[in-house]
């Protein structure tokens, strides 16, 4: 039993290390895993509430019920508005901030999360996430949060993580000291720690692309590629960015999902840098894996907009590099 580890242990005995530390952001990750807990046991139900035809509409209360993607945001905003922690939240879900009410007094640190990844993947059962990235604000304390609080650069974040549902409820984070991950037990309802220190393997097996767009990338993209074939990688593409990030970090390799020119309106790509490109950056580096947008780090894009979106080649560090040689031309 002294080798079952919770989330709640893991946490406090990294924040030991932290002599300084103020128990606030312990507690936000706390908090964050409690929300997580709450979303998973929706998700599994979701299946049911579809047949049942519950889903958009109204439920036996008469209350309209939320599609998952909208009560995920909304269980991770209540859970964390009223603690006095954080002084601001933005969602992927949300056009603008999310301010603390008025009512709850107002922390340090800014909470930024995608409250489900792969929401298209919801109907199929196939895993979707949760990812979150936590700052410390720059405007003066004990005022309410701002936008340039969450238009940090990536290297300001403080810690990360992400929720995989899947097969089984997976936590991941990194406070900057090593990644680790949980698995939820449904039965006493705990995430225990069972991926302490993950490190991204040395070598790559799989490459992971929507390659159903190939022929609206740029050339270097598509050689890129076809090099990843001849080196012999698996081809694995949930759809879900963060199982496929997952399972790369795990078994080893790299998922990109690079500029195009399917849709104009889109041309950096489709993932978003503050939700969903900056957490999962700040995790693999912490594992030994990089990611970049094609050119320069994720983590030193100077955000300018709550919703701006990136390329983004993230995984396997030698593989990361190798794509910015394709785009650099410097590859033959
Ligand atoms: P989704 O639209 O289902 O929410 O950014 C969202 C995301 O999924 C990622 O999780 C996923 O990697 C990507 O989009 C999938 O996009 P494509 O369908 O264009 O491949």
């Amino acid at each position: 039993m002294d080798k079952v580890i919770t989330i709640e242990r893991h946490i406090l005995e990294q924040q030991k290390q932290h002599p300084e530390a103020t128990g606030a952001l312990t507690s936000i990750l706390y908090d964050i895993a409690l929300a997580a807990k709450v979303i998973a046991r929706e998700t599994t139900r979701a299946a049911l509430e579809d047949i049942l035809g519950l889903t958009g509409s109204m439920n036996v209360q008469g209350e309209q019920v939320a599609r998952l993607d909208e009560y995920a945001n909304t269980t991770i905003v209540r859970l964390n508005q009223f603690t006095g922690r954080l002084a601001v939240m933005a969602s992927e879900e949300m056009p603008d901030i999310i301010p603390i009410p008025d009512e709850y007094s107002v922390g340090r640190y800014c909470l930024l999360f995608d409250p489900l990844d792969g929401s298209s993947n919801i109907d199929y059962s196939v895993s979707i996430g949760t990812i979150f990235s936590l700052l410390r604000r720059q405007s003066p304390d004990g005022t309410p949060g701002t936008v340039e609080d969450c238009l940090q650069c990536g290297r300001q974040i403080v810690a990360a993580g992400y929720v995989l549902y899947g097969p089984s409820t997976m936590f991941v984070y990194s406070d900057g000291n090593g990644v680790h991950g949980f698995t939820l037990d449904q039965t006493v309802g705990e995430f225990l720690l069972t991926h302490p220190n993950i490190v991204i393997p040395s070598k790559a097996q799989f490459y992971s692309v929507n390659q159903g767009y190939e022929r609206y990338w740029a050339r270097e993209i598509q050689e890129y590629t076809n090099r990843l074939q001849q080196m012999d990688m698996k081809l694995r593409y949930i759809g879900s960015l963060v199982a496929d990030f997952h399972r790369n970090l795990l078994g080893g390799g790299i998922f990109y999902y690079p500029a195009d020119l399917r849709d104009p309106k889109k041309p950096q790509g489709k993932l978003r840098l503050l939700y969903e490109a900056n957490p999962l950056a700040f995790l693999s580096e912490h594992s030994g894996g990089a990611a970049s947008d094609g050119r320069r780090p994720i983590l030193d894009i100077e955000p300018t907009s709550l919703h701006q979106r990136t390329p983004l080649f993230i995984g396997d560090k030698k593989l990361v590099a190798m794509a910015e040689d394709y785009i650099r031309g410097a590859m033959p």
